[in-house]
Parts: structure tokens; C-alpha cells; sequence
């Protein structure tokens, strides 16, 4: 290895943290975005772990990488880095990079106030609102999503028999809503959810075959949601999703809303055109919306649009230097 040097620019999503990595690309290969997040992960995953973990990052850190898009539709494509690996497709990361990379002019989109995006899982389509120099809100049309298991059974040692849903919004989400053994989120600390929510994630990645009907590089259950009641008036509903080993998003999550979104739809709760707002452990929100029905492979799906705020919050330069023991960081 040796010593590399990796300029950020940090901030948030509502909250939950982003780091965007402006210099110290590592050479990726593959015909698209998907190929390349493989290539990334086989032979460059040290950087992820040096930049996510401590001591330069912490346990809810995630952020990622632009490069030049393959596709001719796209004005630019993402890597996303995260504590628990590359994600297919990040929502609260995505309006980060996208707020960032437009207030600091490191992307010049081919139609003003939109940005086009290839990620792993797909184009994902930004609008965003400026308010003189800074990007007031970004609403990203995701990615199609859809519930893929309805009625699954889970068994966790803290809380015992569970029914959960399991929905795809850009990453596969096993959906823990009322029921007799887990009333509401706000019964537990974070920690507990952190705890079950391993528990659960566990038991599905043993028990279940998950993977995406169209694109079986998109595989296995990294997230848990929880659900809740909401605390605001304005909101529909709220969640806690852990990512990682022991992470609470602390926005309503992008993929996770998506995947509610999908879910409710699956379940006849929610209709194309109807907005959901979703609230996070934090009382953050995003605008959930069901912008169209489309299909994929056999199952009903949606393209939903998921609309929110993130902020710079500094800038750093990062060493990754092979004498530091703690170089590929380090979990507790
Ligand atoms: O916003 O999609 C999201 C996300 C995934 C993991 C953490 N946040």
C-alpha cells in the first residue's frame, strides 16, 4: 500500500452523515456503475473501511465516490461507501452528493436543476431547488421498488415470533410494523434496536433467498426498519433503520422510505400520486411519493420520489498511511 491522501467534503442528510470523497478515485472496471461497485469491493475496500470506520469516521459514517458516467443518459455516476459496504443505492447519501457537488461546482448537469445519476441499482433521477448559492432541497426519483415477501416469519430471541414484510427501495428492507410482540419503535433505546435489529437481520440472511428479480448482484437483507408512531403532526409515519453493525439512520432513510413506500403500495395502503411522510429516530423528514406503477420482472412496483435537505458541514483531508495500525479502521 503506501500512503494516499482522500479530500472530503462532510455534512448531512436531515441528520445522518455524508462524507463525499472529491480526490483519491481509485481506477474502477466494468461496463456499468453495478460492475464497478464489484471491482471496488474486490480490490479497493480498504479505502471504504479507512474512510468509514474509526478513528477517521464512526459507526454511522457513509458517504461515496463520483465518477464519469457509462451511460449516455447520465450526467455523472456514484459509488456510495457506507460502514456495512457499497450500497446498490443510498437516498439520504444521494441528496447529500447531490447538494454538495452542486454547491461546490463539481458537476455541470445538462439540464439545470436536474441531475441524472447512475448508481448501482439504476438511474436515479435528482431535481433540486436552490436558494442563491445553496441547494435549498433535493428530490430524488429512485430507483423501481417493490414489496418482494409479505407474512415473513422471524424468530429473535428478545422479542420471539415476528411477522415482517420484506420491501426493495434501492436495498432490501425486512419491515417490523405493529403487532403482539413490538408495539412501536419508541418502546426501545436505540441500542436495543441495534441489537435486534442484527438479531432479525441474522435470522432472515440464514432463513431466506433474497435476491433482486432483475439483477442478482443485488443480494441479502443489510437493513433492518423499525416503525413507530410519529412525534410530528405533519408526519405519516416514523421509522429507525439500522445499517451496519450498530447504526440508527438518523434521516428517515432514502431506500428505507422507498421500500415503505413499495410495501404500502403492495398492501393497497397508499395509491400513485399519494405522498407519505416519513419521520426519523431524530424527528427529521423526507416527502415520500409514488410518482408511477411499473413492473419488474413479474412483481408490481412503483418508481417513488423521496424529497429532503442535507448541508456541508466542513471539509477534510484524510491520510491513509499503511505504518498506522488503525489504517483499515476499526469497529467496537
Ligand atoms: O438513505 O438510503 C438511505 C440509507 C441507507 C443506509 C443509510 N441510509
Amino acid at each position: 500500500m503506501g500512503r494516499y491522501t482522500y479530500h472530503c467534503i462532510d455534512g448531512h442528510t436531515c441528520g445522518n452523515p455524508v462524507r463525499l470523497v472529491v480526490s483519491g478515485h481509485p481506477p474502477l472496471e466494468g461496463k456499468d456503475q453495478g460492475e464497478r461497485r464489484l471491482h471496488f469491493l474486490k480490490e479497493f475496500d480498504w479505502i471504504r473501511k479507512g474512510l468509514m470506520f474509526e478513528p477517521r469516521g464512526h459507526s454511522q459514517m457513509s458517504g461515496g465516490f463520483l465518477y464519469p458516467a457509462t451511460r449516455p443518459d447520465c450526467d455523472i455516476a456514484v459509488l456510495y461507501i457506507e460502514t456495512s459496504g457499497c450500497l446498490p443505492m443510498c437516498g439520504h447519501g444521494t441528496i447529500g452528493i447531490v447538494t454538495f457537488a452542486i454547491e461546490k461546482g463539481l458537476v455541470t448537469p445538462a439540464t439545470p436543476g436536474v441531475l441524472r445519476l447512475e448508481t448501482p441499482a439504476g438511474l436515479v433521477v435528482a431535481e433540486y431547488k436552490m436558494d442563491g448559492e445553496y441547494v435549498k432541497s433535493v428530490k430524488i426519483t429512485n430507483v423501481p421498488s417493490f414489496l418482494f415477501k409479505k407474512d415473513v416469519k422471524v424468530t429473535i430471541p428478545k422479542l420471539g415470533e415476528l411477522t415482517v414484510d420484506i420491501a426493495y427501495g434501492g436495498n432490501f428492507y425486512p419491515i417490523v410494523e405493529t403487532q403482539a410482540n413490538f408495539r412501536d419503535m419508541a418502546d426501545y433505546k436505540p441500542s436495543e434496536l441495534i441489537e435486534m435489529g442484527r438479531d432479525l437481520r441474522q435470522y432472515i440472511n440464514d432463513h431466506y433467498e433474497i435476491i433482486h428479480p432483475t439483477d442478482e448482484k443485488i443480494r441479502g437483507v443489510r437493513h433492518v426498519q423499525w416503525t413507530g408512531q410519529p412525534t410530528k403532526a405533519d408526519s405519516h409515519a416514523r421509522n429507525a433503520v439500522l445499517y451496519g453493525e450498530s447504526a440508527i439512520d438518523r434521516s428517515p432513510c432514502g431506500t428505507g422510505t422507498s421500500a415503505r413506500l413499495a410495501q404500502r403500495y403492495g398492501r393497497g395502503l397508499i395509491k400513485a400520486g399519494e405522498s407519505f411522510v416519513h419521520e426519523s429516530i431524530i424527528g427529521s423528514q423526507f416527502i415520500g411519493r409514488i410518482e408511477a406503477e411499473t413492473k419488474v420482472g413479474e412483481l408490481d412496483a412503483i418508481i417513488p420520489s423521496i424529497e429532503g435537505w442535507a448541508v456541508i458541514t466542513g471539509t477534510s483531508q484524510i491520510t491513509l498511511d499503511d505504518r498506522d495500525p488503525y489504517c483499515h479502521g476499526f469497529e467496537v
